[in-house]
């Protein structure tokens, strides 16, 4: 589909003005609303990427947009200078929500990830007892936990690290889903921490296997090591429970949130943990200007109950296990895997052109469905969690038809 002229204003302005930092999908987007996004055009689409799992409960969710006006009338920031009126209600909210004495609210993904980094540095040498300076945290290949310097430090992509140097020491690299590989690296008493994903969103959702979380947690705990679960894209509802760890009654030490938190309006993260983690970091320590704002505060609540109150978990399993046998029927020649848990998914593609899946994607876009390529080959396909059985067999449709246009 050739692009008009409305919409290729848009793609030149972006490339005058803006840094190319990314390679969107050639279309224009103007309204959101449910599962829908409308292009300049007025074309409808469905969004099968849903902000990376910013959007769990759908574009503008009513609820959410109304708890961010009610709250825009009154206070947005007064920064923690000072107290508000809202930080200590979504403190105690989200506390209570997920079982844990404290959170630290921050913004963005990867503010969380480094802020539950410098709290098991903190955790490492204030109670275990780690030489200063000597503490390490285990990481795993292919993990993605956002884009600042000590964040790709741990990076095993080359694309992130590239030319970005040098980097910050303290991390250890091992193999995902392999206990063997941490069994091993927890051998080293200056381990304070292994910091992982439930699931892999970006290397194109690797699901680890059956016990893998479970026996992972078992192992920090024999061996005084912190659980840090990155649920920022795996997490509120998205896999089909509230955290993706509950599919294996696994409770992090550190439970790392974002995205969804706002509902895709403004960013929201925090980091959850006990008071023996938590309050290592003493007043003046650690924050940042937005942190916990007022109008975040109001948002996170109502997001946070929109999740529970309309049982998103609950129809992410039921929706996403009909997506995957619908997959499985279409018996696709282009599809050689097809895995997710919940409402995210994604298919590996069988094809021998390295553009296939971003030309399928571009099929999709023309048949009224957006989705993304990830790491080459995959497509990932996560809508949001409020989509319902006839709008997923139609999504289902919109991807047979691409397929096969393109086989
Ligand atoms: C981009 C990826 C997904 C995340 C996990 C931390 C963060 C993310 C598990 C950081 C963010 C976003 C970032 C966005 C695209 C998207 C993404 F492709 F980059 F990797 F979802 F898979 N932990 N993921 O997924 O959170 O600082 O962005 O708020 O950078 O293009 P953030």
């Amino acid at each position: 589909m050739q692009l008009s002229d409305k919409a290729s204003y848009y793609l030149e302005q972006e490339e005058k003005h803006g840094a190319h930092n990314y390679h969107p999908l050639p279309v224009v987007l103007e309204k959101g609303n449910g599962v829908y996004v409308w292009d300049v055009e007025g074309k409808r689409y469905f969004d099968f990427l849903s902000g990376y799992s910013a959007l769990n409960q759908g574009h503008r969710h009513p609820r959410i947009m109304q708890a961010l006006t009610d709250q825009a009338q009154k206070l947005t920031l007064t920064s923690r200078a000072f107290y508000n009126n809202k930080l200590g209600e979504f403190e105690e909210f989200i506390t209570r929500f997920f079982g844990y004495d404290k959170v630290l609210p921050m913004n963005t993904g990867a503010e969380a990830v480094e802020t539950a980094l410098k709290l098991a540095r903190k955790w490492a040498y204030k109670v275990k007892g780690i030489a200063e300076n000597e503490a390490k945290i285990i990481t795993v290949s292919e993990n993605f936990h956002g884009r600042t310097i000590t964040v790709i430090s741990f990076s095993t992509e080359v694309d992130s690290q590239k030319d970005f140097g040098p980097f910050t020491p303290g991390f250890v690299t091992i193999d995902y889903d392999n206990i063997e590989a941490l069994e091993k690296a927890l051998q080293d008493k200056n381990v304070a921490a292994f910091l992982v994903e439930p699931i892999q969103g970006e290397a194109g959702v690797v699901v680890p296997r059956e016990g893998y979380l479970f026996k992972a947690k078992a192992l920090c705990k024999k061996n005084n090591v912190l659980f840090i679960a990155d649920e920022i894209q795996t997490g509120l509802a998205r896999t089909g429970k509230m955290l993706a760890c509950d599919h294996e009654n696994v409770k992090p030490d550190v439970l790392i949130l974002g995205k969804a938190l706002s509902g895709g309006t403004l960013p929201v993260s925090a980091v959850l943990a006990s008071d023996e983690i938590m309050l290592t970091i003493l007043p003046g320590e650690h924050g940042s200007t937005y942190g916990g704002n007022p109008l975040a505060c109001a948002v996170a609540i109502e997001s946070l109950k929109v999740l529970e109150e309309e049982n998103l978990s609950e129809n992410a399993e039921k929706m996403g296990n009909i997506f995957r046998a619908e997959l499985r029927k279409l018996n696709s020649p282009l599809i050689k895997e097809i895995r997710g848990k919940g409402l995210l998914n994604a298919i590996v593609i069988n094809h021998a052109d390295e553009n296939a899946a971003w030309d399928i994607c571009l099929k999709l876009r023309d048949n009224g469905l957006l989705a993304k390529p990830t790491h080459g080959d995959k497509i990932r396909f996560a809508p949001p969690l409020i989509i319902n059985e006839v709008q997923i067999k139609e999504s289902v449709a919109i991807i047979a038809k691409a397929l096969s246009s393109l086989h």
